[in-house]
């Protein structure tokens, strides 16, 4: 353990840390965020109203949308001059979703980022091949703190290139990788490419996520990259990478840093906080964050806390796979994409109808999403045009294709299926 003091806290003192940090941060949103005080007052609620880790379900949630609503900066509790670094993550429209750490916070996300690589493998003085994309996106320059913090040697490598990629890992020997499982494939096809046998290279651990993973490529990727896989987890709205990562001794489930980010596991559909073991939508309280502490958060992702006793001697509990998402969230080859943001660049263009229809596949270890559009010409330029407009505003390439109007499904009355997901996980 990276901090046996936090990760193996005796129970009864985790539960106290926890009602306390709880209690410190609701107090501060409802002096210093107006929309939280707002929100807590509606329901009749004051900070003293939280006296008991049971009585946190009386609370709001928060979700993605009080986020947007309040863009860019709304939700956040220090003073601007105080804050020290921005994020954005995928927002469901045209804007992004912005996180904001001050100087706490950055402590905060290199510490837990330490304890996720520790618990992956890594070792102070390794070097760190880090392939997560650097920029607005927390998993590059979230990773990178916590390597540092840890005593890393790391290269910033950020991500593509693979080339250059699989050159480095064999130049400068590396011990520990991180990227999405997906582009851990596409490193090993290289590698193999190249005759590069898992036993030319130093790694030995590969810290995995970002996107839903399986079991089956964990074994994969562990056999061609010759490595201990272990999965990461994390969201940008409550820090980035780093609020849970397996133990690579153990490999089942990943441990929530739950001195910082309390979890509750909700019903989907009532909001109602289920037992440990059930299965339902993950929802964090970012308890330790100053810049922008996040009450409740509705993750939308769909996993459980394991109840059964660990292998480690932490008293933190762990949560399984992320599941599926309770929301219509895409993640292809790592980035976050909402349909409602393709639609807001059809929206933009003639020529179109905003019929349209989301198909994804899986070739080999490649995600592709084809955008399919409903318009009265087969034209090029246009196909090339929201390609080109979906790139920019989403950061991803997908392919686009003019169909004859009428032909993409209408809803029936209910909720219409926009997204057609042909991709296997197994
Ligand atoms: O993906 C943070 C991150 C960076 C995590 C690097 C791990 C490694 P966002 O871009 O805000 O943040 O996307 C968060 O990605 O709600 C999940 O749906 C999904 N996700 C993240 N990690 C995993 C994982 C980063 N290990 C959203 N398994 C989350 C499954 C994951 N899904």
């Amino acid at each position: 353990m990276f901090q046996p003091d936090r990760e193996a806290l005796p129970l009864a003192e985790l539960r106290a840390l926890q009602l306390a940090r709880l209690q410190t941060m609701v107090a501060r949103q409802y002096e210093c965020v107006p929309a939280y005080r707002a929100r807590f007052e509606a329901l009749g609620l004051t900070p003293d109203d939280l006296r008991t880790l049971g009585d946190l379900a009386r609370f709001p949630l928060t979700r993605k949308a009080d986020l947007r609503d309040n863009y860019p900066l709304g939700l956040t509790a220090v003073p601007r001059s105080q804050l020290r670094r921005l994020h954005a993550s995928s927002g469901t429209t045209g804007k992004p979703t912005v996180v904001a750490y001050d100087q706490n916070d950055l402590g905060v996300f290199a510490e837990v980022v330490a304890r996720s690589l520790y618990a992956a493998g890594a070792r102070p003085g390794m070097t760190f091949h880090n392939a997560y994309g650097y920029g607005l996106f927390t998993g590059g320059l979230g990773l990178h703190g916590g390597a540092e913090r840890l005593g890393l040697c790391t290269v910033p490598v950020s991500g593509g290139g693979t080339e250059r990629q699989v050159g480095l890992i064999l130049d400068l020997q590396p011990e520990v990788i991180a990227c999405t499982p997906s582009y851990a494939l596409v490193l090993a096809d290289e590698f193999a490419r190249l005759g590069v046998g898992p036993g030319d290279t130093a790694l030995r651990s590969a810290v995995l996520g970002a996107e839903p993973w399986t079991e089956k490529t964990r074994r994969e990727v562990e056999a061609r990259l010759g490595v201990t896989a272990t999965n990461i987890y994390g969201l940008s709205e409550i820090i980035g990478p780093g609020v849970s990562n397996e133990d690579a001794a153990e490999q089942r489930g990943s441990y929530l840093w739950e001195d910082h980010f309390y979890p509750e596991i909700v019903d989907p559909e009532t909001g109602e906080v289920l037992p440990d073991g059930e299965w339902g939508v993950l929802v964090l309280s970012s308890m330790t964050r100053t810049a922008l502490p996040v009450l409740r958060y509705w993750t939308g992702d769909i996993t459980r806390l394991i109840p059964e006793p660990n292998a480690t001697g932490r008293t933190l509990r762990r949560m399984d796979g992320i599941r599926g998402r309770a929301d219509d969230l895409i993640i292809l080859r790592g980035v976050n994409v909402y349909p409602t943001q393709l639609e807001a660049v059809l929206l933009r263009m003639g020529q179109v109808s905003p019929h349209y229809h989301i198909v994804l596949t899986r070739t080999g270890t490649r995600d592709d999403l084809l955008l399919r559009v409903e318009s009265g010409t087969e034209n090029a330029a246009l196909r090339a045009e929201i390609e080109r407009s979906v790139k920019a505003l989403v950061g991803v390439t997908v392919r686009c294709e003019l169909c004859v109007p009428g032909s993409l499904p209408r809803s029936e009355g209910g909720k219409l299926k926009r997204v057609t997901d042909l991709r296997v996980l197994d």
